[in-house]
């Protein structure tokens, strides 16, 4: 038996057989327990043999079991360390770093611009009122330029912002003029049931500004303007403003900037004219002014409105605006944040 199950343990290549080998020897029923049972019916004599006789065949072969198990165990280490071993020389696998939006980079860029010329950041709300959609824009129920901007109503009094002006006339309605003057920017989602065209999309971007205090000119707004243009798109870029209406400034102007990245003429971005129009601007209007409580006499600024959108499209020489929301990972993956 002894030799026979030695020979088996070495063998067993699992320690599931190595178990059986010893139910089968050392268990309840095993051939070795089953000699140290029979001993009862054995002469004093023959006791102290045979017990010391299986005694040591039991110790012996419990030593062969914990030998094996522990060379099974050294194996199976050993394979395992060998299937996990690295290769430092491998090439390593891309991490696929995210980034910001272009579109959000755009933004990104005119906010620290305003923040280095001392303007604050504030936000409002995309689901707007009526009232400060329109009304405390210079817009009363009816007003014909209501429909400049075709509007996604929710209820009656409830919108989709057409525009971030109303974000102007909350902050006019809360600002406390003795503690200076009032120096603002807004950026934000804007919404308008205008058909996706080229340079046209229903939900689209816009960055409100708005400066209120005493003595501000016309020529502050242009050389406002003028500063924007250049730091976004470069030296060489000149802007024009044409004469323009909006309810809520009186005069007011739209404001184009020159390409030059498609070649200044006859690109889908800039169509025929090698200008492309990017905000709306003008001196607020005193109607504006009171209705937000503040002494028309007294002060006095100037507002407009910019689209980050379209500034992207120029900046980067994209010709359909449409490529921003379409969320294609090939287009998005060539801004990257460096550029
Ligand atoms: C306005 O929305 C005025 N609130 C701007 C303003 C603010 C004027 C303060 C005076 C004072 P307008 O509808 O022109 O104006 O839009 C402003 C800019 O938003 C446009 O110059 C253009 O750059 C962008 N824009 C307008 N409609 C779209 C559109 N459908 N898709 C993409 N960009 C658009």
């Amino acid at each position: 038996i002894k030799q026979k199950s030695l020979k088996n343990i070495q063998k067993a290549q699992d320690p599931n057989t190595i178990n059986d080998i010893r139910v089968e020897l050392l268990g309840k029923k095993g051939a070795i327990t089953e000699v140290l049972r029979g001993m009862r019916d054995l002469t004093p004599e023959e006791r102290p043999k045979v017990g010391s006789f299986a005694n040591s065949i039991r110790d012996e072969l419990n030593q062969a079991i914990s030998k094996r198990n522990e060379m099974l165990e050294i194996d199976r280490t050993a394979k395992k360390l060998e299937k996990e071993t690295i290769d430092v020389t491998l090439p390593g696998v891309p991490v696929n770093a995210g980034q910001p939006h272009i579109l959000m980079q755009v933004i990104d860029k005119i906010e620290k611009l305003f923040l280095g010329m001392g303007y604050e950041i504030v936000d409002g709300p995309e689901v707007e009122e009526d009232h400060y959609n329109f009304e405390m824009l210079n817009l009363p129920k009816d007003h014909p330029a209501r429909d400049m901007q075709d509007t996604f109503y929710i209820t009656q009094q409830i919108l989709m912002r057409t525009q971030t002006s109303p974000v102007q006339a909350r902050t006019m309605e809360v600002h406390d003029f003795s503690k200076g003057p009032l120096k603002m920017i807004s950026p934000g989602k804007v919404y308008r049931r205008d058909t996706d065209d080229a340079t046209h999309s229903h939900q689209f971007h816009q960055v409100e500004g708005l400066v209120i205090d005493k003595h501000i000119t016309m020529a502050d707004l242009k050389g406002t303007l003028e500063l924007v243009a250049k730091t976004l798109f470069g030296k060489e870029r000149e802007i024009r403003m044409r004469p323009s209406y909006f309810p809520f400034t009186e005069p007011s102007a739209e404001v184009d900037v020159s390409c030059f990245k498609c070649g200044g003429e006859g690109c889908a971005v800039c169509k025929q004219s090698g200008w492309i129009e990017v905000l709306g601007a003008g001196m607020v209007h005193p109607n504006v002014l009171k209705m937000a409580g503040i002494d028309a006499d007294i002060y006095g600024g100037f507002a407009f409105g910019l689209g980050p959108d379209r500034f992207a499209m120029l900046k980067y020489g994209v010709d359909d605006i449409r490529e921003f929301y379409l969320n294609d990972i090939r287009f998005l993956r060539q801004f990257s944040q460096k550029g």
